[in-house]
């Protein structure tokens, strides 16, 4: 029988293969991708923050690990991102300058798109200067920005602030979030939502799109 708490413990060990493996035969026996995500995946990598912070591991492992997840996200993003109907709305999505951590930005881009929405991934460590070329170049319904450092947080209000200088403030709705966003900094820095997690970056820009 498929012991799926192997696909936690490949993660935390940095073995992308046997974690892609793991993936893969779950699939096979239609075991709910939302299951492998939420409850080995994601615990997965709290527990490396653990370690991390804990010094009982260090940058390289964090990065085995990393990859160990992005591997085997790669056969469930293609059944996060199905999708036939018309498009919900336009979304620029980026993770700020300083910070490197996309993992959270992209399963927010498959499950927006899963949800029907255009996404324009503009990559990590984004200066401001290019989401606010990318919200112009695609008309964006939706600016959906992520941090993961308590360091890089204030690069958010940045973005605001130039969307605003640019004269774009009023054409998009902002959506922030990453692990050390919370609701009182979304409002104090005025995004317009806050996810805590990619389901929820759904519900709110549904419901930003009037499309509750
Ligand atoms: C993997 C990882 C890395 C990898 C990133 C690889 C990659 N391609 O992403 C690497 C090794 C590169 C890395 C580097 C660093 N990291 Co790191 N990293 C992590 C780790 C272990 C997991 C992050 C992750 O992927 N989580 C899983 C995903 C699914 O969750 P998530 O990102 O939170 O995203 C979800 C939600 O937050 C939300 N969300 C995310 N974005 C958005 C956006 C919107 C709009 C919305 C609505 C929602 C949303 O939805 C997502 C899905 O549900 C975390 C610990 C942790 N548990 O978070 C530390 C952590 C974030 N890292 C940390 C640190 C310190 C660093 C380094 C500074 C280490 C160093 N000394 O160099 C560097 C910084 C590099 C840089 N400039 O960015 C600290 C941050 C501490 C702090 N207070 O700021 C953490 C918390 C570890 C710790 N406990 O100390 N890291």
């Amino acid at each position: 029988m498929l012991e799926l708490s192997g696909l936690r413990d490949a993660i935390i060990d940095g073995n992308d293969k046997l974690a892609l493996q793991i993936t893969e035969e779950a699939l096979r026996q239609e075991v709910n991708p939302a299951e492998l995500i939420n409850k080995w995946m994601i615990p997965a990598m709290d527990e490396v923050g653990r370690r991390f912070e804990a010094q009982e591991f260090f940058f390289p492992e964090m990065l085995l690990a990393a990859r160990a997840m992005k591997l085997a996200l790669e056969p469930i993003q293609p059944l996060l991102a199905a999708s036939g109907v018309e498009p919900t709305g336009r979304v620029v999505l980026g993770t700020v300058k300083g910070d490197l951590h996309d993992i959270g930005k992209n399963m927010v881009g498959y499950m927006l798109e899963g949800a029907g929405f255009e996404v324009h991934d503009i990559g990590i460590d984004a200066p401001a200067e290019k989401f606010i070329e990318a919200v112009r170049e695609h008309n964006a319904d939706i600016l959906a920005i992520s941090a993961l450092l308590t360091t890089t947080m204030p690069g958010m209000q940045v973005v605001l602030d130039r969307l605003d200088q640019a004269g774009m403030r009023g054409g998009v709705r902002v959506i922030v979030g990453g692990a050390p966003i919370t609701q009182a900094f979304a409002d104090e820095i005025g995004a317009d939502g806050y996810g805590e997690n990619a389901g929820s970056a759904v519900s709110v820009a549904r419901s930003l799109m009037g499309k509750d």
